[in-house]
């Protein structure tokens, strides 16, 4: 016999979406309907089970006074009850569609609230919740409003007739889980609650009900069409453009067009009877046009990122000032184009785009990846009893946010395999909505998209593509392209985004790409800085995988957000060759360059001694002209002279203040002298110690003791760093992973062999063999010590023995330094870090800063923090010039313990600065998710040779 238990609790792990709801509609705030938000502190309780408690609760009279409070928005995980969970693409519960566990958290929300006395008493109302995860049930007044699933979506029930002007009673049960988790197995973090505004809306009798606002641009004659469908008929003015129709009606003007570039927007309101709603209309024209997506008859090229919603304490409840903080970062970046993984983002993101000029490609609330642990059986997206959910989530999406112009692309969801209801999906959106092109990436031949979509492809295999070498049906050989993922920002890195950029500005096929991802999802915790998986003692998890942003959980940009803005910088300026002269080229798809005031300046030995402004014309987008710089200045003290060239905003704009930086470049005018030192002092050995100019040595180990008064510990080669995320690749990568095998062939735990310490002539010669326990792979390491008298220098020769099939992580040595150093000065790339692939923002200049600034603070720590082309560098009262350029490093840490930690507060300074002066760098690459580095950064075990100088300095202590 099988007794099934039935109750109440059976819409949970029902496949549709839910009853009682009205139909989706535009999201819109009018001008004059009332409105009563119901955010704030409401009453709480958790259960374990969705039927521990019965629904009492939700009547009138119900006592609460004991229960808890939670803020909603909210997520409950995040206020004290139960705990979050992270997992990548596992469900964190057994896999048998539609069921769910037994224990299922179940958050019992209630409040009570007044109308405020202004509250018209005619017309009906609605209850709207914008978004709550995964699963509610309803209640106003004691009646049963219905449930609904489908996280990250709209739900609104009509209301009117139970409102009452005093103590209405608002309850919400909200499960955890449900039939709609399987749908929402999105990588991140599994955050229960009412998580977006839950709002009351009067509704005027006559007011205005949903609305589809056509506003299309011909860019041939410069002119916009209107035509407001609406399902209560009025009118429409524009009064900017003199325009006042009827609903549906149909008006050409000319107009401005709206492109992401150049955003604008017309203010018109739609009047009914009842009501006027606002309207703030973009002209522009998505279409396929030859392949290629163009806006306003131009292809664009989306320079984008991914993003999640994202706050370190309260996950994805986003709040308005969260939302422009992330949209002006975007814009302050270069950045034009946002893929809203993998959901549509609260409404009022999409307002900002549109105000602020972003491309949006909106993204279904709907992911199956956990259906790939058995082989896609049973995946929903190809079962009919899902579809309607699945079409249900589509017109959510769809109907939402149809009137925005910065949405560009649907995209049916992500990771979900193949199926049948991804293809109703998209044929009710191309339906529904003839003006926008549709995405799904998993969809390899293009059968139901408009676009060839991939994500993490390599650079060999995106140049395939570019060239149109990768065969396919014939169709999708007839779309553009685009990554809608790559470059995985986990850790350090990414590397490698400049050879893309490469590709996508050569291939016009190439339409650009997204970069995984916005923002680290760490959660704010005292003891670990930032969590992240596992932290919560979830039985399955990613850990820090949940950590591969461009910002760090605070929103301060990571280098990896540095290197983006540079390499998508919309003005090239390019070398003319040896009489002075730049090429500017104006990469904008839409915008000329009169909104850039251009300079130009010249440093000697990384100062500038002259700068001035640079004339350039407003050229056209692709346009390209020869400008001639100045005459270099005279007296450049026979040192290394640069230009640099700048573009930056010539006014305020919405999104950044005059000046704000935009695009730049350097040239070498001429070179470095280099740093020599005649060898003439000669090592005296007296006792236990040698000297040699201004330093001393332990004449039995050979090792360096000081430097004029700078004492000195530790210094020996080194070849290890902490492995960043991309060393360690990703667990499917089937690319060497060379974290992993470091390891294994223990360069952490290298033995240094000491063979011999010559004191001769005008050198300390001290020979030694570097090599871990258990294998015959080794490294021959000379130091050769000499002296000017004042000056010391080290020349370091280093061969390769045995057989080397790995790359080295560093090549270089490192130092000790009393404590007490603390200030860096030096000449080089700054001011951020940077790695061989991850380089293209280092601007060669003179730079300060103390140790502790010098960190990246990875959320999970490892390599970080290294300064590239150093020429020279002064701590704690010692110079270091290279020869040639060095990468330069300090920490008040080693790097063993920066390998070690887990969080950043594992790290606690002792009293030693540890420099690492590299010779050479691996590449970083983006093997947590993608390629690893390009063979060109690869730091092969060679012979090398490489030189520091060491003088004693006044300089910074
Ligand atoms: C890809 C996912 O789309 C994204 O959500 C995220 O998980 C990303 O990877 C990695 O951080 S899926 C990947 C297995 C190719």
């Amino acid at each position: 016999m099988s007794l099934r238990i039935r109750t109440t609790t059976d819409y949970i792990e029902d496949v549709a979406p839910g009853s009682g709801f009205l139909p989706p509609r535009a999201w819109y705030a009018s001008s004059d309907a009332a409105s009563l938000s119901l955010n704030g502190r409401w009453r709480f309780r958790l259960s374990a089970t969705a039927d521990a408690e019965d629904d009492a609760f939700a009547e009138p009279g119900f006592d609460a006074g004991a229960w808890a409070e939670v803020a909603v928005p909210g997520h409950w995980v995040l206020q004290g009850h139960g705990a979050p969970i992270y997992t990548n693409h596992l469900y964190p519960f057994p896999v048998d569609p539609p069921r769910v566990p037994t224990e299922n958290p179940t958050g019992d929300h209630l409040r009570v609230f007044d109308l405020p006395e202004s509250w018209p008493s005619d017309g009906g109302a609605v209850l709207r919740f914008d978004g709550v995860e995964s699963c509610a049930r309803v209640w106003l007044n004691g009646t049963d409003l219905g449930t609904f699933q489908g996280s990250r979506l709209p739900h609104e029930f009509a209301v009117g007739q139970l409102l009452q002007p005093t103590g209405n009673v608002l309850a919400v049960r909200v499960h955890q889980w449900s039939a709609g988790s399987y749908l929402e197995d999105q990588d991140q973090w599994w955050l229960p609650g009412i998580f977006r505004d839950v709002t009351l809306l009067h509704r005027p009798a006559g007011g205005v009900l949903d609305f589809f606002v056509h506003a299309s641009y011909d860019h041939v004659r410069g002119e916009g069409t209107l035509k407001v469908d609406s399902d209560v008929p009025g009118r429409v003015t524009v009064p900017a453009l003199g325009i006042e129709v009827a609903t549906g009606e149909l008006v050409t003007v000319p107009v401005e067009p709206w492109t992401a570039e150049t955003p604008t927007l017309y203010d018109g309101v739609l009047t009914t009877e009842g009501e006027r709603v606002p309207l703030r209309i973009g002209f522009r024209t998505v279409a396929l046009t030859d392949g290629r997506i163009t806006v306003n008859g131009r292809p664009i090229l989306f320079k984008g990122v991914n993003r999640h919603e994202w706050h370190p304490e309260n996950g994805r409840a986003l709040d308005p000032e969260t939302m422009r903080a992330d949209v002006l970062l975007m814009k302050r970046h270069n950045i034009n184009a946002v893929r809203t993984s993998h959901y549509p983002p609260h409404p009022a993101f999409l307002d900002l785009c549109d105000e602020l000029g972003l491309w949006v490609i909106d993204e279904c609330d709907l992911e199956t990846h956990g259906f790939i642990e058995q082989a896609w059986r049973d995946n929903p997206v190809d079962d009919d009893r899902w579809t309607p959910a699945l079409l249900d989530r589509a017109a959510r999406m769809v109907e939402r946010d149809k009137n925005h112009p910065s949405v560009v692309l649907w995209s049916l969801g992500n990771e979900a395999g193949t199926g049948r209801g991804l293809t109703a999906m998209a044929e009710w959106i191309h339906g529904r909505d003839t003006s926008r092109l549709v995405h799904y990436e998993r969809d390899i031949n293009c059968r139901d998209t408009d676009v060839y979509s991939r994500m993490y492809a390599c650079h060999e295999e995106v140049e395939r593509i570019g060239r149109g070498l990768d065969g396919g049906p014939l169709r999708r050989r007839r779309l553009p392209f685009i990554l809608c993922e790559y470059g995985h920002a986990m850790g350090n890195g990414p590397g490698g985004i400049a050879d893309y950029q490469r590709l996508f500005e050569t291939y016009d096929r190439i339409q650009g790409g997204f970069v995984w991802e916005w923002i680290d999802h760490g959660i704010r915790d005292e003891r670990l800085g930032f969590a992240y998986g596992g932290d919560f003692g979830e039985e399955l998890h990613d850990g820090n995988f949940v950590c591969d942003g461009l910002l760090f959980p605070d929103r301060t940009p990571s280098p990896g957000l540095v290197e983006y803005k540079k390499v998508i910088e919309p003005v090239r300026i390019e070398d003319e060759g040896a009489d002075g002269a730049v090429r500017i080229r104006n990469l904008y798809d839409f915008a000329d360059l009169s909104a850039l005031a251009f300079s130009w300046s010249c440093q000697v030995d990384g100062e500038t001694v002259e700068s001035g402004p640079l004339a350039v014309p407003a050229l056209s987008p692709g346009e390209s002209a020869v400008v001639k710089l100045p005459q270099p200045p005279p007296d450049r003290r026979g040192g290394e002279t640069q230009w640099t060239v700048r573009a930056a905003l010539a006014a305020d704009t919405a999104w950044a203040p005059r000046e704000h930086p935009v695009a730049w470049a350097q040239f070498p005018l001429s070179t470095r002298p280099p740093a020599r030192v005649t060898p003439t002092a000669t090592p005296v050995s007296v006792d236990d110690r040698i000297s040699l100019g201004p330093a001393s040595f332990d004449a039995r180990t050979g090792a360096l003791r000081s430097v004029g008064q700078v004492e000195v510990t530790g210094l020996r080669l080194d070849v290890w760093r902490a492995p960043t995320d991309n060393d360690m690749g990703a667990p499917w990568q089937s690319d060497p992973r060379y974290g992993l095998l470091w390891r294994k062939l223990g360069l952490h735990r290298m033995r240094h062999r000491l063979d011999a310490v010559e004191p001769g002539g005008d050198a300390l010669t001290v020979r030694t063999r570097v090599a871990p326990a258990a294998g015959e792979l080794g490294l021959a390491a000379i130091y050769r010590w000499t002296s000017d008298g004042t000056r010391l220098k080290l020349r370091v020769s280093v061969a390769p023995e045995g057989d080397w099939t790995v790359p080295l992580p560093r090549l270089g040595i490192r130092l000790g330094l009393p404590g007490t150093a603390d200030r860096v000065r030096w000449f080089g790339g700054g001011p951020g870090e940077a790695y061989p692939d991850t380089k293209s923002a280092s601007l060669l200049g003179r730079w300060s800063a103390t140790v502790e600034d010098l960190q990246t603070p990875y959320v999970r720590p490892q390599e970080n923090g290294a300064r590239a082309d150093v020429r020279w560098a002064e701590i704690g009262g010692l110079r270091i010039d290279g020869d040639p350029e060095f990468w330069f490093s300090a920490r008040r840490w080693t790097n063993e313990q920066l390998d070690a930690a887990r969080h950043l507060t594992d790290l606690t300074p002792g009293d030693t600065v540890w420099l690492n002066l590299d010779h050479g760098q691996h590449g970083i690459g983006s093997q947590s998710c993608g390629p690893g580095p390009l063979p060109r950064y690869f730091l092969r075990a060679e012979p090398r040779e490489f030189s520091f100088v060491f003088s004693a300095v006044d300089g910074p202590k």
